[in-house]
């Protein structure tokens, strides 16, 4: 008698038409199978899905040049599909689940004609967390096969573990004829399915990231009581060698990987690695809030990675590792075969081609390296990584960060009064934008939690969810906002940022511990600048003062902007919200 899992297997295989059926056991031989097939069978635009990089300097590691019109995630591609629009809100794309299959269907009709069919039985989270979900992906090409294994644990006896079961999370993903008419990223929340044709794209492809992790696991959180955030989660070492756990949530271009790796300026402070995208947090028995990083693997932007902006990055995409690393869409040095990108520690190549395979040279309009080009590496060899990242319990967490891009106005870093308003700034939190995104540059653009592009429904009923998860805290974590960004008169960017966040978390760990006091103001706690341990940094003490100081005079559009943006969420944002946002409104 075929499995559930066997059967859903066949009939994805009756829709889609592949050549041969292989079922992924996840080991190493198989990763350097595929590689090979990719490098000698495959391609993608006349080029080979993988090419071989420099094994001196850069072991283990593969090139892959993507379709030139598949580089990012199609936010407007991107539907979830629930029986009513409202679930959905007007945060997501909607479409009627009957019309999305009908629609699915039609384009995904033979899209495997003439390949292989990799079937990838991969967990999200430790198999034995409590937390973690049994997944299979099916795909259609070793680029994302081979990524899959390096960002999630895939091995055969996750076929075990769901067993006879129908309680398995889905993905079907292929990359079609990569037709930018025929992309679609589909999500079924209530059946636990994702179904993505016409991009090979991370986010877009590997489906247990963005898609089921954050999307749908959202989705799930809410019907469970967890949730699913858009979060980096590490470990703060101090002098005496006490670890506090914290996740800290920052739209695209905030350096959340570099948060999550950063090497401390301060002596005797130590970062330890957890997760740089996305955690999956969980009430537990004792009241306290725990997470564990779903993910087994780094999905990075390459661009400006640097011994000075991320030296534990450096260093674990130099290390020969287990699983193999992949370079997406970066530059290439002809005689050396080593990547390379705008910002990175090698000097100009003689010869370099552009992440299309283009002799390419600084006169030129463009980039090398695409300003979304990737890698992708295990977090086994990042030399920072916890010794609790395999703890099926994961961690349990003294503090949540929230931050943004904000050039001016917004201090360096506040606490929030209590959870509801650390809520509400949370709900209020944004970026400008930068000239690398495709958005004008420095419009403000709110994203609530960093979870607009990936919260899978109505974002209003997310913010209720959030209050609620914190009434069932008995020790709820503090939380605090951070901004890196200020800039002063000439324009020049008040604080060092990198390394020296440390003396922010610093000041924050202090607060966790009650050993420090705090001014209070209506958008929350604000530190003395006696209490920012500044040695060895030469910050004039009233260029401190003023990345510290709250003029509410000074927040009236901010506030009217916040009050606006809120109102957009209508009937379904949460009273308790409201009620924070009118304070504020007063305050001013
Ligand atoms: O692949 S991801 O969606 O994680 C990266 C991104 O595009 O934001
Ligand atoms: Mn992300």
């Amino acid at each position: 008698m075929a499995t559930p899992l066997e059967r859903w297997v066949d009939e994805q295989a009756r829709l889609t038409k592949p050549k041969k059926i292989y079922w992924c056991d996840g080991s190493e031989k198989e990763a350097h199978e595929l590689i090979e097939i990719g490098m000698k069978e495959e391609r993608i635009n006349g080029q080979p899905i993988f090419q071989e990089l420099n094994q001196k300097t850069w072991p283990n590691s593969y090139y892959h040049r993507s379709h030139p019109t598949d580089v990012a995630r199609t936010e407007h591609l991107t539907f979830v599909s629930y029986p009513d629009k409202e679930t959905a809100g007007t945060n997501n794309n909607w479409m009627a689940p009957g019309e999305a299959r009908e629609m699915m269907r039609k384009v995904s009709d033979g899209c495997m004609k003439g390949k292989t069919m990799y079937v990838m039985p991969y967990m999200m989270g430790h198999p034995d967390s409590p937390y973690a979900k049994a997944c299979i992906q099916l795909t259609d090409i070793t680029y994302v096969a081979v990524s899959m294994r390096i960002m999630t644990r895939m091995s055969k006896s996750v076929i075990d573990k769901i067993g006879s079961s129908e309680d398995f999370v889905k993905g079907l993903h292929s990359v079609g004829d990569l037709d930018p008419n025929k992309r679609f990223i589909m999500h079924f929340p209530l059946e636990h399915f994702v179904w993505s044709i016409g991009s090979g794209y991370g986010g877009n492809a590997l489906l247990g990231k963005k898609c089921f992790a954050l999307r749908t696991a959202s989705w799930l959180g809410l019907q469970e009581g967890w949730l699913a955030e858009h979060m980096v989660i590490m470990g703060i070492e101090d002098p005496k060698g006490n670890i506090t756990y914290v996740t800290a949530a920052l739209p695209s271009a905030c350096g959340k990987t570099n948060l999550a790796m950063m090497e401390s300026a301060l002596p005797g402070y130590k970062i330890w690695t957890l997760g740089d995208d996305i955690a999956w947090l969980n009430v537990g028995q004792d009241g306290r809030l725990w997470a564990i990083n779903p993910e087994a693997g780094f999905f990075g932007v390459v661009p400006g990675t640097s011994m000075k902006t991320n030296p534990n990055m450096v260093r674990s995409l130099k290390k020969k590792g287990f699983y193999p690393t992949l370079f997406t869409n970066t530059g290439i040095d002809t005689d050396t075969k080593e990547p390379w990108w705008e910002g990175c520690d090698n000097p100009l190549p003689k010869n370099v081609l552009d992440w299309q395979g283009k002799t390419w040279n600084p006169s030129m309009e463009g980039k090398a390296a695409h300003p979304n080009s990737r890698f992708t590496l295990s977090m086994y060899n990042c030399p920072t990584l916890s010794k609790e990242f395999d703890n099926p319990k994961g961690v349990p967490i003294s503090a949540i960060i929230f931050g943004g891009k904000r050039t001016e106005l917004i201090p360096l870093v506040y606490e929030s009064l209590n959870w509801q308003n650390g809520v509400f700034s949370a709900a209020r939190m944004g970026s400008e934008t930068t000239a690398a995104a495709i958005h004008k540059e420095g419009v403000l653009r709110r994203d609530p939690m960093a979870m607009l592009p990936f919260c899978g429904y109505n974002m209003g009923d997310y913010f209720g969810h959030w209050l609620n998860v914190g009434k069932k805290l008995k020790h709820p974590p503090k939380i605090f906002n951070v901004n890196w960004f200020r800039k002063n008169e000439e324009g020049k960017f008040m604080w060092p940022g990198f390394g020296d966040n440390i003396r922010v978390i610093k000041w924050m760990m202090d607060r966790v511990n009650n050993s420090v006091d705090a001014k209070e103001t209506p958008i929350g706690y604000l530190p003395y600048s006696k209490d920012m341990d500044l040695s060895g940094l030469d910050i004039p003490k009233e260029k401190l003062e003023k990345l510290f100081h709250v003029d509410m005079k000074e927040w009236k559009n901010e506030v009217a902007d916040i009050d606006k943006f809120l109102g957009g969420f209508g009937p379904k944002l949460p009273k308790a919200l409201r009620a924070e946002c009118d304070k504020l409104v007063g305050s001013v």
